[in-house]
């Protein structure tokens, strides 16, 4: 006999994609609970593991606890356990949920910031479910310190649960050691909090699943649910379920040779049939196809490159791959000036010999007085701007850490190639 396991983790329930316009019902995490639940009952899995995030934090309470209760009740029917670990964003949702105590499948492991281990028996297979808890909305210290209290039994197959980021020093959401885990008596670790799946050992197995949906434009590739097998004591690795209704991906078009808008539209549909093609195999279950496009190459006219570029932008409709829809959500251009001595330009003392300064500044990394100006002013303005009340909302939620210098620095350059490239072309006319 062998256990069948679902692990999945930052659900967000609650939330729904964003970042693109129109979708139905299929592109909220509430749509892809529910499919998670649905695929348990209907191919026999005796577990859901879920590490973290189900419940979001910043959403209205009932309407992301109510299909949590509905499906804890449909699992206890069909005799499927949970096992879960709170994340920060439900840190205190999930004890509050689960305080009332009508669901005896589903165990919560580790309250309070601390470490425990539950059996799981099914006929002859036993596996041990460790793990441990967010208890506060912010954690500084490494959870793994104290997991020398976990009291596990070597001669039984134990799989982890934690939420938090692994080998990210000085985070305020749980820093993990990586080699406390790979030191720990656990095989298998399902680790959430990190959005994007990723494999960080092998032996043992220590991965973070990633959200089974993907919730924004940043969220690129693919995104599922893994199904981890155990069978006579020995755990299989994950394997992926269904894909996120929705893949997000980044596309890079060379428009070097795209002289005239005919040959702008080519190139760019010519390099969406080709990515279309390459991503056909991987898109079952996926019924929206969504593209970051960025302009790449040398062009001497971006003025209209940028025009042509918003044609394409506007469109709402670039087709099907397979049963795949396919739309375009934003057009970047980083297309470099075909200038053909920056540092020719850059001795001048004129508008465009200053560009190409700043330009060559920030390619070379050169300590340029008049960068750093700029820097200061662009990041005394980003500041005012990040610190307005429109903006209040966003700064309550989980701050990515973000390098002012670097970000200052490419928004310069942009700019400046930008200007540049504009100021060339009407000096030619
Ligand atoms: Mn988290």
């Amino acid at each position: 006999m062998s256990v069948k396991i679902i692990a999945t983790s930052d659900l967000h329930i609650g939330r729904k994609v964003t970042g693109i316009e129109g979708g139905g019902p299929e592109l909220s995490s509430r749509e892809t609970w529910k499919k998670i639940v649905g695929h348990a009952i209907g191919n026999k899995i005796d577990v859901i593991a879920l590490a973290g995030d189900i419940v979001d934090h910043n959403n209205r309470y009932f309407e992301a606890v109510a299909p949590l209760l509905s499906a804890f009740s449909q699992l206890k029917d069909k005799g499927i356990q949970v096992y879960l670990v709170a994340g920060n964003h439900d840190f205190d949702v999930l004890p509050r949920i689960l305080q009332s105590n009508q669901f005896d499948n589903v165990h919560m492991l580790g309250a309070n910031g601390t470490w425990e281990v539950k059996t799981f028996e099914k006929d002859n297979e036993r596996i041990q479910f460790a793990g441990w808890s967010f208890p506060s909305q912010y954690y500084s210290k490494d959870p793994t310190e104290s997991l020398d209290e976990l009291k596990t039994e070597p001669s039984i197959p134990a799989i982890g649960l934690l939420h938090g980021e692994i080998g990210i020093q000085g985070s305020i959401y749980a820093p993990v050691s990586l080699s406390a885990l790979q030191n720990s008596r656990i095989g298998t670790w399902i680790i959430g909090h990190i959005h994007k799946p990723d494999v960080w050992c092998e032996n043992p197995y220590i991965f973070y699943p990633g959200s089974p949906l993907a919730l924004n434009p940043k969220e690129t590739g693919p995104h599922r649910p893994w199904l981890i097998t155990v069978e006579n004591g020995i755990t299989g690795v994950p394997t992926p379920l269904f894909n996120s209704s929705i893949r997000f991906e980044k596309l890079g078009i060379d428009v070097s040779e795209a002289v005239t808008e005919d040959l702008f539209r080519m190139k760019a549909t010519d390099a969406i049939l080709k990515m279309n093609e390459k991503l056909r195999p991987h898109l079952g279950d996926v019924s929206r196809l969504v593209y970051d496009v960025e302009l790449t190459g040398n062009h001497d006219d971006i003025g209209h490159l940028e025009a042509w570029a918003g044609t394409m932008a506007a469109a709402t409709d670039h087709g099907i791959a397979g049963e795949t829809i396919v739309s375009v959500r934003k057009v970047e251009t980083s297309v470099k000036p075909s200038v053909g001595n920056l540092e020719a330009l850059a001795v001048q003392s004129s508008p465009a010999g200053l560009l190409a300064q700043i330009i060559l500044g920030i390619n070379n990394n050169e300590d340029s007085p008049l960068v750093n100006d700029l820097l200061k002013d662009w990041k005394i303005k980003q500041n005012e701007i990040r610190l307005s009340d429109a903006y209040r909302p966003l700064r309550n939620q989980d701050a990515t850490v973000e390098d002012p210098d670097f970000q200052g620095r490419q928004y310069l350059l942009k700019e400046s190639i930008r200007l540049l490239g504009t100021l060339l072309q009407q000096n030619k006319k």
